[in-house]
């Protein structure tokens, strides 16, 4: 059994497939903390989880054409922990296929069923995957045009590696703060995230987000793997399995605005409190480090609008690249015993979200960000 040296998983997680291991937590739990705690952050494998020894790790890091191109620069954890500056950064990672369920419910698409909370918050630290490019002697001139790939060291059966890329322009940027992490909420990288070496690409889709990270490569062209180039990507909703042409459309890297409700549960019976009012939870999130600027909620199908309360770590300009929790505590606007709630949020480039799910229907299910709707029942 490829998946025998897998770890030990929280019970609490609702698990989409076992082998390989995809699973996200209750929602309501997910919003409880501004930082998600280690064992129910999200977890999205598309491979066995690798058995690495962090004693013999060796990061390679393969020279810029005509520099020693034949030696490697080779790091090892140490290396990285030693040689390098420390940096942190808070950072939301989602799944592109966050919300597909809602996806499915319109037409079925293919992929893991995921709910909700295909989406975690975190404190990461590391070492600048910046501060590596130079180290092994590419330059900021060298970047029009050029791809980092990551190669990961979980493997199939046939050898086959989990790999991705990223703009040689993006990971350059010491604005963009990408991160080679090997820290995860102050303790070393668990096991299912990566251990002991991930990459960390703010605001940008988890996919890039490379865990077990073997290898670093700079190409003129993105990375070949199939994540990059035949999966993660979005299409028009007529778009089908006859008719896609993957090569048309570019890998999913920032993503869209996001929000969702966590509390209310759909079809839970809610009790108003003694002044009649009901409260509810969600998080919102934005890609490319645009802030949550607002979440409007709505009782009565988005005639009228309320605006919830932010709470979160404020962060730079451009670098905001966390969620944002949320919570509304209001007066129910009808005497109705059945009640649609429905979120969404706008960012600092006024993005908003879609309002149904329909005309953004893809048939792999990546990018919903349409408003979220959760059916209640009130108890009168
Ligand atoms: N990296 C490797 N090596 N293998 C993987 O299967 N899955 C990717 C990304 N990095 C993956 C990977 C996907 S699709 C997502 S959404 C994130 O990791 C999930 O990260 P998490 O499991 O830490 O939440
Ligand atoms: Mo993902």
């Amino acid at each position: 059994d490829p998946y025998s040296k897998d770890p030990p998983r929280h019970p609490i997680l609702k698990v989409n497939s076992s082998k390989p291991f995809n699973a996200e937590p209750p929602p309501e739990i997910l919003t409880e903390s501004y930082i998600t705690p280690n064992e129910i952050f999200f977890k999205r494998n598309h491979l066995p989880v690798p058995d690495i020894n962090p004693d013999e790790f060796q990061l390679t890091v393969e020279r810029p054409n005509g520099q020693n191109e034949k030696v490697p620069l080779k790091l090892s954890l140490n290396d990285l922990k030693t040689k390098f500056p420390r940096h942190e950064v808070i950072a939301t990672l989602q799944c592109a296929g966050n919300r597909r369920s809602e996806m499915n419910a319109v037409k079925q698409v293919k992929g893991l069923d995921w709910g909700t909370a295909a989406i975690s918050n975190a404190r990461w630290a590391g070492v600048r995957l910046r501060d590596v490019l130079l180290q092994a002697g590419y330059t900021e001139e060298a970047s029009k045009g050029l791809h980092v790939h990551f190669e990961g060291l979980d493997q199939d059966l046939t050898g086959t590696k989990y790999g991705a890329s990223i703009s040689f322009q993006r990971a350059m940027n010491e604005k963009n703060e990408v991160l080679l992490a090997y820290e995860m909420n102050g303790e070393p990288l668990p096991k299912d995230h990566g251990f002991p070496l991930r990459v960390i690409v703010p605001g940008v889709v988890g996919a890039r987000n490379v865990k077990w990270l073997g290898r670093i490569q700079v190409c003129t062209e993105e990375s070949p793997s199939h994540w990059q180039q035949n999966d993660y990507k979005g299409f028009n909703p007529s778009t089908d399995w006859d008719t896609v042409d993957f090569k048309s459309a570019p890998a999913i890297q920032e993503l869209p605005v996001q929000s969702a409700i966590t509390e209310p549960k759909p079809g839970q019976t809610v009790t108003p409190d003694s002044d009649g009012k009901v409260t509810v939870q969600g998080y919102a999130w934005s890609g490319d480090g645009r802030e949550i600027v607002r979440v409007d909620v709505s009782f009565d199908g988005g005639k009228t609008w309320h605006v919830a309360e932010l709470f979160g770590e404020k962060q730079k300009q451009g670098q905001s690249w966390a969620w944002k929790l949320w919570k509304l505590e209001a007066t129910l606007p009808t005497e109705d015993k059945e009640v649609t709630i429905i979120c969404k949020a706008v960012d600092s480039s006024y993005n908003v979200q879609p309002d149904t799910v329909a005309p953004i229907w893809n048939l792999r299910g990546v990018l919903n960000n349409a408003w979220h709707r959760v059916h209640i029942s009130v108890n009168r």
